[in-house]
């Protein structure tokens, strides 16, 4: 990854930036997934500020899309941004990872392996049930849209570098579980394959619901502009 907009960041989105494209290349096997036409490098101005976005997009084998977007506006706002989308035909559960802060404080740090189509695979309800608990002093509550996420989501305001690393190394286990079991997946029937492919247009749907990203995004460019890329870039549904 270029470090034009990853060094000028949050510490914390910097290092998450890092482990997941390290994880990724650890286990997996990438290659580059072409984005829409002129949407790798985007700048737009939001109320007076530059925003700029970053995105990292890869495929491998058991994924039709690995995203990673950095964005930016002005001095005051970083965001990370980062999902996961498995082939259909690999009982895989979405992961999805947003990081928002600036001046020093990330106010919204979520992270989930999200069920597609019924339950988590028991692999990953062992493996997550089996991490031990955290703490953070201020967790945070999902809004309403949020019912896709599994009972292990992460979603805090953390609260200094300790919990800045508790975070971070969550998420980094969670993303090495699901490589895991990318690489032992196995297809699944088409019936299967057909209530994935269900669970992953409903997790697109309610994503495009969050009208903070959505009003970051027209602010900056416009309702039509940002309506296509929450629906082609962010949350594609295919
Ligand atoms: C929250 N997302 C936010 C917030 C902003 C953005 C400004 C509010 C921060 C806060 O409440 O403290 C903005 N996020 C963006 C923008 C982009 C972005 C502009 O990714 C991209 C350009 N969002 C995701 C993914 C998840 C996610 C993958 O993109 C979860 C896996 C969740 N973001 C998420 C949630 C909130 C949030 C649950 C809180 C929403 C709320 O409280 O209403």
């Amino acid at each position: 990854m270029s470090d034009s907009l990853k060094s000028r960041q949050h510490p914390l989105i910097r290092s998450l930036a890092e482990t997941l494209e390290a994880t990724w290349q650890q286990y997996l096997d990438l290659s580059p997934y072409p984005l829409p036409e002129a949407m790798g490098f985007v700048e737009g101005r939001l109320e007076g500020e530059r925003l700029v976005i970053e995105n990292h997009c890869y495929q491998a084998r058991q994924f039709r899309k690995l995203h990673l977007e950095l964005a930016q506006v002005g001095q005051n706002l970083d965001i990370l941004h980062c999902v996961m989308f498995p082939h259909p035909q690999y009982d895989l559960p979405m992961f999805g990872a947003d990081l928002v802060g600036g001046r020093g404080q990330i106010s919204a740090a979520i992270a989930d392996l999200s069920p597609l189509g019924g339950p988590l695979p028991p692999t990953y309800q062992e493996q997550l049930q089996s991490l031990p608990p955290l703490s953070f002093q201020q967790p945070r509550l999902l809004p309403e849209w949020g019912h896709i996420f599994s009972p292990f989501c992460l979603f805090v305001r953390p609260m200094g570098g300790l919990e800045e690393e508790q975070f971070l190394e969550r998420v980094r286990t969670m993303v090495t579980i699901h490589c895991q079991a990318a690489q032992a997946a196995q297809v699944v029937s088409p019936e299967r394959a057909a209530q994935i492919h269900q669970g992953q247009q409903l997790y697109c749907q309610q994503q495009q619901e969050n009208d903070k990203t959505r009003r970051v995004l027209e602010k900056a460019f416009g309702e039509a502009w940002a309506e296509t890329y929450m629906t082609t870039v962010l949350f594609d549904v295919v």
